[in-house]
């Protein structure tokens, strides 16, 4: 019998996806050619990183201890009009309930088997000199960077998805019932805290498969952190059912019929999704003497609701309760539970558009989404894609604002990690952009 100690349930994961090949500057050189056209190939895109739900999976633990994922790099164009080749997307499997999360907003919920996210896009290939000929200018000299991949901080939380979940006190027997019902092994023995993470595994009764949840045991003030706190329960606010397991000998020194309120009330605490739900009251270890007689006591003290007397070590009445669930689980529909946002406003970032920030005299910042991946994209050793660049912005109006805040010849202007020294000629250059550039 082993402990699920590996069982995570929560993960921070850096994530980078491929970047686009570099496009290539090339002209054709062959015997009796004189004039070879440009034939730089594009480089190949980089390669996406994708999450998957998977069942079969119930812990984060495998992606919290290798977070890195990358998907590859796009290879380089080359000449030849040969272009590179894309680089390879990643796939990483997750359990089925999980939320990813990024500065705190739920980006998605992979709630079911084959759920897929495209974490992070790899970049764009970029384009060789011979994707830029046109007939003004039939020779190109200059070439696209790749752009880069996509990178980001994601936090992926495990909000387990059964179809039935078991809570009560510790020693109740939970853990007992799981294994006499699944091929699950979890830990069980005579003292409270045994199970110390969720455990899962897949009841078939009569044809029927559900997905059955053993959290730790719960004591009266878990919302104040005493025990092992509730942040467990958040692994059964999402099953459909819930069975309230009871120990006719109750826990410590709370008696059973009092403690059928300690622990819903504390349910209630953690969510209100729990009043919503149906809890069954499953009063366990029947060939305990005094077993019948807290049954029948509940029973009398909640008559409109279902209650059942069973035994997980002899297995009577563990039918006659899953008849029940296998009865009753098709009509009740999963419920949608809220997911809290982590509010952050300060993580709210400038998506689209643009703004130019003076850092000191002479010293211009652009910053922009789009305008600094124009920027990687172009390659500063080539004069003609510098001048692309900078026309390109003219068109957004970077130009404009630039000048208004009164750029001049030999200020520095930085976009994202390039810097550039302005030079007004260019701005002058583009009515007729090529003819103008001295060699
Ligand atoms: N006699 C009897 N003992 C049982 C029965 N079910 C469980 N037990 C015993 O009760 C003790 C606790 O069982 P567990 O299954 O570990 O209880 P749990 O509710 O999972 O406990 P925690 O993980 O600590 O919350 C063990 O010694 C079990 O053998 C039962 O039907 N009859
Ligand atoms: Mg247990």
């Amino acid at each position: 019998m082993k402990e699920n100690i590996d069982f995570f349930d929560h993960a921070k994961v850096y994530i980078k996806a491929g970047d686009g090949g570099n496009g290539c500057m090339s002209f054709r050189r062959e015997k009796y050619i004189p004039f070879g056209g440009p034939d730089g190939g594009n480089g190949g895109k980089g390669g996406d990183v994708y999450l998957i739900a998977k069942s079969g999976i119930n812990t984060l633990f495998q992606i919290a201890s290798h977070p890195h994922l990358r998907a590859s790099d796009g290879e380089h164009g080359q000449g030849s009009n040969l272009h590179g080749k894309k680089g390879e997307d990643a796939f990483f499997y997750v359990p089925c309930g999980t939320i990813v999360k990024e500065n705190g907003k739920v980006v998605t919920d992979l709630k079911k088997e084959g759920d897929t996210f495209l974490a992070a896009r790899g970049g764009r290939g970029g384009r060789g000199n011979l994707a830029f000929k046109t007939h003004k200018n039939t020779a190109p000299k200059f070439c696209e960077n790749g752009e880069k991949g996509e990178e980001k901080v994601l936090h992926l939380e495990l909000n387990l998805i059964a179809d039935v979940g078991l809570c009560g006190f510790p020693n109740a027997g939970k853990s007992t019932i799981l294994s006499a019902s699944t091929k699950a092994r979890p830990k069980i023995a005579d003292y409270p805290f045994t199970t110390l993470t969720p455990n899962l595994g897949v009841v078939n009764h009569k044809g029927n498969p559900f997905l059955l949840a053993d959290i730790p045991g719960i004591i009266e003030d878990a919302h104040k952190g005493k025990g092992l706190g509730h942040s467990f329960l958040k692994h059964i606010l999402r099953t459909r059912l819930i069975l309230h397991i009871i120990d006719p000998y109750g826990f410590s020194s709370t008696d059973p019929i009092k403690g059928v309120s300690v622990i819903e009330n504390e349910l209630k605490r953690f969510s209100k999704n729990f009043s919503r739900k149906e809890i069954v009251l499953v009063i366990n270890k029947s060939d305990l003497p005094n077993s019948s007689e807290v049954f029948s006591r509940i029973k009398k003290k909640y008559p409109k609701r279902k209650i059942f007397l069973i035994s997980a070590v002899t297995g009577d009445g563990l039918s006659k309760l899953f008849d029940y669930v296998i009865k009753v689980l098709p009509k009740i529909p999963v419920p949608e539970v809220y997911i809290p946002e982590d509010k952050d406003e300060s993580i709210l970032r400038e998506e689209s558009g643009f703004f130019i920030e003076r850092k000191e005299d002479g010293y211009y910042e652009i910053i922009g989404k789009e305008p600094e991946k124009l920027a990687q994209m172009t390659n500063f050793s080539h004069e003609e894609g510098v001048i692309r660049l900078i026309n390109i912005y003219k068109k957004i109006g970077i130009v404009k604002a630039l000048k208004k805040y009164g750029i001049k010849n030999g200020d520095i202007v930085k976009v994202g990690d390039k810097e550039f020294e302005w030079n007004d000629e260019i701005d002058i250059t583009q009515k007729r952009p090529y003819k103008r550039i001295k060699k």
